[in-house]
């Protein structure tokens, strides 16, 4: 097929990437439902999608991965900035010219037997100063169905990005074939794996996985770890965060963002139903995973979400855990790494209370519950479009974005921290965000933290230090900073237990954060910043006892105290290049919190109520 991209430096790209890379053939993609069905249906001929009942789950699709290529590989992803010192101690550096060397020579021939597809994509509302243009190399077929799924694509991206600049995004999956020789359902390379940010250039180089973050360039590549470089450049931020608004009785919305480390609750929070007594209240969605936002000329922060579709974590997802989504999971649905039931259907962990009798699990092999392992694997995703889930804020669209009035930062901490606090000021706020940290898994819960400083860990792609200091310079620009706050609905008590009824109360959390954006509620004065008393939540249609809310909300100063002592580990990686305020909060919070003199500094009554 020829290539009719009128685009000179795209036509020379894909001209150079065909001549290096050896496919058996080009694919300009069109992004049109026809496309989608021809190029999923050959998926199904080859073996490497399954359909599902069309009756029970139309136009849907399981695809099981390759057992080793089962999530984002932090270990085999660089950020290729000129210097080292520029990509920091939290990031996989290489020099670029040599990382250059190394790609050049897996990627060539590494497409024979393949086609190789050129997917135009945009990230951000279409013809918003917002939006970026890239354009996605890959001989995945894959990666272009779940593209279609996760953003604009295709010949009006083409036609919008006319002689325009885009981020050039290589990617194969490391696997070419031999003349005559079988696929597999999923390649991928066993050897060599690279996820490759080139700051220098802006270009995005993948190889060796098929999977998620790793191959869907658009996404953790492009509007994180491209993006963010830009944005401290530009003047913006590029985040790892869900956007929500919360629409009360009286039909105004107040919308927020919120950072949560990956596989934390950022879906399930992004629209979430009112539990019962807040009827009058509705989350509407704007994103789930990842947010851009910059300054307002009114000195506010406006933020867009970038993406089309939702690659969300299956398992433990339902009807009461998150109705929204499972209404958006009927149809036209890409399920990588799920179980699959007798009948054709997908099935995971918590889906159901009770397991399927028989199933196939990921892998393909029989399954019953005796299996003793999992059915879906742990990291099992969806794959859908935004477009349908109920829960959608038709806001989403606007160019501009929707005006931020507070940043939300929470990990799974079992201990040490209350359900919410606020932070006194912007400073303290990016000091309680820079020392995020999450517990492992549930297996590792009440050990050890895990360190995730704006759950951008993964995901930042420049030096943390200097990302810190981005986010301190901006706040002293802004008119208007949104409030920070930190959340926390994982504590559990002496016997082990969430001390918080569920996240399905969580909306009580977040209407105290608007109202005390909104000058409505009250809070006490407390070490760590400005927390609730029992009588600031809204209570309606939960009995929750002052008791377990004072357990809930309990701020230990030897706890305390020790958390600090290890931000100063954190801190340490950076050298000079921490931001001094932040070392200052440090010592603040230190000395305030120096065990013997806490009594009343942990909590003193005093009662106030923000105004503004
Ligand atoms: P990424 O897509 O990896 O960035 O993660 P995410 O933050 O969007 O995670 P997601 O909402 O998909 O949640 C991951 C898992 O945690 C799912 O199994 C959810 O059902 C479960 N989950 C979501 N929210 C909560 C919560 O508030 N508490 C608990 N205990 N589990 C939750
Ligand atoms: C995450 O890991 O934060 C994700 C999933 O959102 S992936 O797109 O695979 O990175
Ligand atoms: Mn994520």
């Amino acid at each position: 097929m020829p290539i009719i991209a009128q685009n000179k430096d795209l036509n020379a790209w894909i001209e150079e990437m065909q001549a290096h890379c050896r496919p058996d053939a080009v694919y300009l993609c069109d992004g049109s439902d026809a496309e989608f069905q021809r190029i999923s249906s050959q998926m199904v001929e080859a073996g490497s999608l399954i359909r599902l009942n069309p009756d029970l789950r139309p136009n849907s699709f399981l695809a099981r991965s390759d057992p080793a290529d089962v999530a984002r590989l932090e270990h085999r992803t660089f950020v290729c900035t000129t210097t080292k010192d520029e990509a920091g101690p939290t990031n996989n550096w290489a020099e670029p010219a040599a990382m250059r060397a190394e790609l050049d020579a897996l990627f060539r021939g590494a497409m024979a037997g393949r086609t190789m597809y050129v997917i135009p994509f945009c990230m951000g509302p279409m013809g918003s100063d917002h939006a970026l243009i890239g354009v996605q190399i890959t001989d995945s077929p894959y990666v272009v169905i779940s593209m279609k799924l996760m953003a604009q694509i295709g010949t009006p991206v083409l036609d919008l990005l006319g002689e325009g600049e885009f981020t050039r995004c290589l990617h194969s999956v490391g696997a070419p074939l031999a003349p005559g020789q079988a696929d597999v359902p999923w390649p991928c390379n066993a050897d060599h794996k690279y996820i490759v940010s080139f700051q220098d250039d802006g270009s995005i180089t993948s190889f060796g996985s098929g999977y998620g973050g790793n191959a869907l360039l658009g996404k953790k590549c492009l509007s994180l770890r491209t993006a963010s470089y830009r944005a401290r450049n530009e003047g913006w931020l590029a985040e790892h965060m869900l956007i929500v608004g919360l629409e009360d009785p009286a039909g105004e919305t107040t919308y927020v963002a919120g950072a949560f480390p990956s596989a934390c609750g950022k879906t399930n929070f992004a629209m979430m139903l009112p539990p019962e007594g807040m009827e009058g209240y509705t989350v509407k969605t704007i994103g789930d995973d990842i947010a851009w936002i910059r300054p307002g000329a009114d000195g506010r922060l406006w933020a867009v979400n970038p993406e089309d579709g939702f690659f969300g974590v299956a398992p433990g997802t339902n009807g009461k855990t998150n109705p929204n989504i499972m209404q958006a999971l009927t149809r036209n649905v890409i399920f990588t790494n799920c179980a699959l039931t007798p009948e054709g259907d997908i099935w995971w962990e918590g889906l159901t209370d009770q397991p399927p009798a028989q199933l196939t699990d990921w892998q393909g092999r029989d399954w019953t519950p005796e299996a003793g392992r999992p059915a879906a694997h742990p990291n099992a995703r969806f794959t859908v479009s935004q477009a349908s889930a109920p829960s959608m804020d038709p806001a989403r669209a606007d160019l501009q974005g929707v005006p931020i009035s507070a940043f939300i930062f929470g990990g799974r901490l079992s201990h040490t921290y209350p359900l919410v606090f606020q932070s006194r000021d912007w400073t303290e706020g990016v000091y309680w965000a820079a020392t995020l940290g999450s517990e492992a898994t549930a297996a590792a819960e009440g050990q050890t933290t895990r360190r995730d400083p704006f759950a951008m860990l993964p995901f930042c792609g420049y030096n943390m230090a200097d990302y810190w200091q981005h986010w301190l310079d901006l706040g002293q620009e802004l008119a208007n900073p949104p409030a920070i706050f930190r959340v926390n609905w994982f504590r559990r008590d002496a016997d082990r237990k969430f001390i918080w009824p569920g996240f399905g109360q969580n909306l009580r959390a977040l209407k105290w954060i608007v109202d005390r954006v909104k000058g409505r509620a009250g809070a006490e004065e407390a070490a760590i910043g400005e927390v609730p008393g029992h009588g600031d939540l809204d209570w309606t249609g939960l009995d929750y006892g002052r008791d377990r809310f004072a357990a809930l909300m309990a701020l230990d100063a030897e706890e305390l105290a020790r958390e600090i002592a290890d931000h100063r580990d954190l801190f340490a990686e950076f050298g000079d290049r921490l931001p001094p305020a932040l070392d200052e909060v440090h010592r603040r919070l230190s000395e305030s919190l120096t065990p013997g003199q806490t009594g009343d500094h942990t909590r003193s009554t005093a009662r106030q109520v923000a105004v503004g």
